[in-house]
């Protein structure tokens, strides 16, 4: 039977006898790798990762900074020319942080910061004060006053029916302000008809219907209304029109001028 332990011991010495010098810390045993990361974290910056290799050790500057690792500074990532550009929106600030930065949206944008988008204001009924109109804008909105209206102190609607209105609406019709604007409307017994650019306001001819009058009344077309009246010859009785006998004595007597009355050539 072979002694194993006999065996090893004599391969160590022929292993010996081969090289005198055997450099137990090249061949990464590691009783002769020094770890310097242990020992006052191998001199890096105190920020910088300490990472040990055989033989010896590697100082990293942590993100955001550079430097050799012994000495390790800020990256001012919102510089420009910057070694490391931020990522920052277009539209937002860029401000920066030791080992870092952030980015806030501008004034009139909401987002995260790398993203930002419009704050539409205009979605609040408050944004624009009464009378006004607002116009969301890119970053901002803008407040005029609604049409007809006019500036001041504020936004007041202008009385286009008072007395300093100009008297805006045509013939027959009447005048109702509003804000921001006025209407016109066709006085009773007139119609609107378009003229031009304009609106007029024309008589209706009531007559054109047979059945504005009674059957045996005639109709008269006036401006703005109409009369109903017994044919000539006839008069109104107990809502009928009868027939006026201008002969008789009775009712319907036509009363003749007197003689004095008459206008006589004069001799
Ligand atoms: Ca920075
Ligand atoms: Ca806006
Ligand atoms: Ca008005
Ligand atoms: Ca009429």
């Amino acid at each position: 039977m072979i002694d194993v332990f006999q065996l090893t011991d004599s391969l160590c010495l022929s292993l010996w006898s081969l090289s005198s010098d055997v450099d137990e810390c090249e061949s990464g045993d590691l009783e002769c790798n020094i770890d310097e990361c242990q020992t006052q974290h191998g001199s890096c910056h105190p920020f910088a990762s300490c990472l040990n290799t055989a033989g010896s050790f590697d100082c990293t500057c942590p993100p955001g900074t550079e430097g050799t690792g012994f000495e390790c500074q800020d990256v001012d990532e919102c510089a420009e020319n910057s070694s490391l550009p931020h990522n920052c929106s277009l539209l937002a600030l860029c401000n920066n942080m030791e080992g870092s930065y952030h980015c806030i949206c501008q004034e009139g944008f909401q987002g995260d910061g790398f993203f930002c988008e419009d704050v539409n204001e205009c979605l609040s009924p408050l944004t624009c004060k009464g009378n006004m109109t607002c116009h969301n804008t890119p970053g901002g909105y803008n407040c005029t006053c609604t049409l007809g209206v006019t500036y001041d102190t504020a936004c007041l609607d202008v009385d286009e029916c008072g007395p300093l209105g100009g008297a805006p609406c045509m013939e027959h019709s009447v005048c109702k302000n509003t804000i921001g604007s006025f209407l016109c409307s066709c006085l009773p017994g007139y119609q609107p008809r378009a003229q031009g650019n304009e609106t007029a306001c024309e008589d209706i001819d009531e007559c054109l219907f047979n059945s504005t009058c009674r059957g045996d009344h005639m109709c008269v077309n006036l401006l703005g209304t109409y009369r109903c009246e017994c044919p000539d010859g006839y008069h109104e009785e107990e809502g009928a029109c009868v027939d006026t006998d201008e002969c008789g004595n009775g009712n319907g007597e036509r009363a003749l001028p007197q003689t004095d009355e008459l206008s006589l050539p004069s001799s």
